[in-house]
């Protein structure tokens, strides 16, 4: 601790926040309270912007979703143990999702917690956050400040993206040093997500498994978007002729509408291809875990991924490329260099996926007395084509997958969902920081069930006056709406049928339109849109139109001797 007089001082609030400027950081996402109160305040008396939610959770998966559209960690700030623990469910998240973010809290004092003493909200936080994140840091000393968020960061970013939990002890905070010293404490990493070149073995192993391949798939994942190099990708593409399948959070990084896009031809092929490969996409539960009848015949896999253990994780991976996504693509592409390019599948693969797509269209415009998922879906698919740089947020279990497969998106990174986890409460935190990050309009399209986790939220998006339009998919349930109920109770499925959602929209500020029509939701998306205001549609579904757990009903467990 510095005292003398005569020389300037720095503390532990000003050194924090020189290393985050330092390092291009100008949003943090948190809720304050003791012992980070004072974080907030001097972080906007900066000129920076702090966003202030209501619940650390959701301030957790705004910062997340920041770090996967800037490939910058986006940071968290919380206060102590429970503050805390709600912030740690989104650095989980986070790290599950390979999204880079900084999870700050408060904490109470060492000598206290480690002697269990009984400190104001005492918790061992630094041994908690570890099994759930990459790494899990404390900072004991002051003058040790610069270089924990530098570790932090290069931590998040390289290799696998991922959470980090950074434990500063209340005292910390004031802890004061020589203002000069401690400038010379911070500094900022150099080139802190390194290139992994693959090596040229494994590159010609790849280049000859597709050259030797009849049916070649290339499976775009959220790495390949995470990884911001998407000319690269396209070209690969387009120059070998292969078609391409995405999983949702990749949707658009090539646009849904290319010529080359099998996701309307999803099952046939995963099934009838010979040669897949995977970019940034991992073969769990998501993918059948590369096996089954999804994956119908034999055949082998290419796959380009940072973290090299992922290879061979579920299924035997043929040709690993274990780099980072723009090397192994480029790399891949100058081998293939005048490849033939496989003509008939590709043209199969259209063929199937134009057929389906005429399908469903003809559903989505279909009269019904009740709005069903096609039809208010196809209303908002319709609106959103004239917005091809919004970001569509998405979560619920009907909502979620119909509006994947309804909804187009055409450009990279515009689609954020409930990810790895399939986890509901992402939607309002996503859309904040969806909206600052972006500057874009945002439309969040929700499940009645799904709002209900980050609901307060929208007060968040009213009060920084966001453009983000929430329709609210209301069926009065999770799954349905129409669940009988058993002995006088209310079903354990359903909510409210009363629920006013457009009124509550108005009650905190914001625009709220109820709509029953599919030529009404259209009209109030677009007005909102173009408004700019923060609004929700409450939109009335057929309590009937949902089916159990959407497309993953196969989950769901069920007894085996029925109901006694
Ligand atoms: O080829 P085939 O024939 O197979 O057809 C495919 C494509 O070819 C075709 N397709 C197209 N056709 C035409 N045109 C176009 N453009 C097109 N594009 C595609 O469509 C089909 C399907 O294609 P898709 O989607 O690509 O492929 P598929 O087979 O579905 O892919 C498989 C998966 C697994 C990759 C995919 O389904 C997927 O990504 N699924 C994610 C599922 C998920 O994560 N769900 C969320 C969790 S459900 C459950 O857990 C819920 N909870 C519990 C809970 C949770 N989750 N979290 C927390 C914190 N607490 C509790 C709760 C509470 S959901 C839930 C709430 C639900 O209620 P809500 O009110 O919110 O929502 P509603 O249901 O609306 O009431
Ligand atoms: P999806 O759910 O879309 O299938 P996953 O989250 O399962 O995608 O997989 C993303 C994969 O991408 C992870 O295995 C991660 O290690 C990898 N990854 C992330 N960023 C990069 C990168 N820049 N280069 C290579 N691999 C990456
Ligand atoms: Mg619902």
């Amino acid at each position: 601790q510095a005292t003398a007089a005569d020389v300037e001082l720095t503390d532990g609030f000003h050194l924090l926040m020189d290393a985050l400027e330092m390092n291009g950081i100008k949003n943090i996402y948190g809720l304050l309270g003791i012992p980070v109160t004072e974080v907030g305040r001097m972080w906007q008396a900066r000129g920076n912007n702090f966003y202030s939610f209501r619940n650390e959770q959701n301030a957790g998966y705004a910062a997340s979703v920041a770090g996967y559209l800037t490939k910058k960690p986006g940071i968290c700030v919380t206060v102590s143990a429970p503050g805390f623990l709600n912030g740690l469910t989104a650095l989980a998240n986070a790290t599950t999702n390979c999204f880079p973010m900084i999870l700050i809290s408060g904490s109470s004092e060492r000598e206290i917690v480690d002697l269990q003493q009984g400190d104001y909200e005492e918790m061992d936080q630094l041994n908690i956050a570890r099994p759930h994140c990459k790494a899990s840091f404390r900072i004991n000393r002051v003058e040790d400040i610069g270089v924990a968020v530098v570790r932090a960061i290069r931590t998040a970013l390289s290799g696998r993206p991922g959470g980090v939990y950074l434990d500063i002890p209340a005292r910390l905070f004031s802890t004061t040093m020589p203002a000069e010293e401690g400038k010379n404490s911070l500094w900022v990493p150099v080139d802190p997500a390194p290139a992994q070149i693959p090596g040229p073995d494994a590159v010609k192993r790849a280049v000859d498994l597709i050259k030797g391949a009849k049916k070649p798939l290339i499976l775009l994942g959220k790495g390949a978007a995470y990884a911001q190099c998407d000319d690269d990708i396209k070209a690969l593409v387009e120059e070998t002729g292969i078609p391409f399948t995405p999983m949702s959070m990749a949707k658009g990084l090539i646009s849904d509408t290319h010529p080359q896009c099998g996701a309307a031809a999803r099952s046939m092929v995963l099934q009838e291809s010979d040669v897949v490969v995977l970019i940034g996409a991992r073969l769990n539960w998501l993918l059948s875990h590369g096996k089954g009848k999804t994956w119908g015949n034999p055949k082998k896999f290419i796959q380009i991924d940072i973290q090299a253990n992922e290879i061979d994780s579920n299924v035997q991976i043929h040709a690993p490329l274990v780099g980072d996504v723009q090397s192994c693509v480029n790399a891949l592409r100058a081998g293939l260099k005048g490849m033939a390019k496989p003509t008939e599948w590709m043209n199969a693969v259209a063929e199937k996926a134009s057929g389906t797509r005429a399908k469903l269209a003809s559903k989505l415009s279909t009269a019904t007395p009740v709005m069903n998922y096609h039809n208010s879906l196809g209303a908002i698919r319709d609106v959103l084509k004239n917005y091809p740089d919004s970001i569509l947020v998405n979560e619920g279990a009907n909502a979620l997958d119909n509006a994947r497969m309804v909804i187009d998106q055409y450009q990279p990174r515009k689609r954020v969902d409930t990810g790895t986890w399939g986890v509901m409460g992402v939607g309002m935190g996503s859309a904040v920081a969806a909206a600052v990050e972006s500057g874009k309009p945002v439309v969040a399209v929700c499940g009645d069930s799904a709002f209900g986790f980050s609901g307060m939220e929208y007060e968040t998006l009213t009060r920084y006056n966001l453009p983000v339009t929430v329709v609210i998919m209301n069926n009065g349930g999770i799954y349905r709406g129409d669940e009988a109920s058993p002995n006088h109770q209310f079903s354990c499925m359903l909510f409210n049928p009363n629920t006013r959602y457009d009124l509550f929209s108005k009650s905190l500020g914001g625009e709220g339109v109820r709509v029953t029509t599919p030529e009404e939701l259209a009209k109030a998306l677009e007005d909102s849109i173009k408004s700019g205001k923060t609004t929700i549609i409450d939109a009335i579904i057929d309590p009937a139109a949902g089916v159990e757990s959407g497309r993953i009903g196969n989950l769901n467990i069920v007894s085996t001797i029925g109901k006694k």
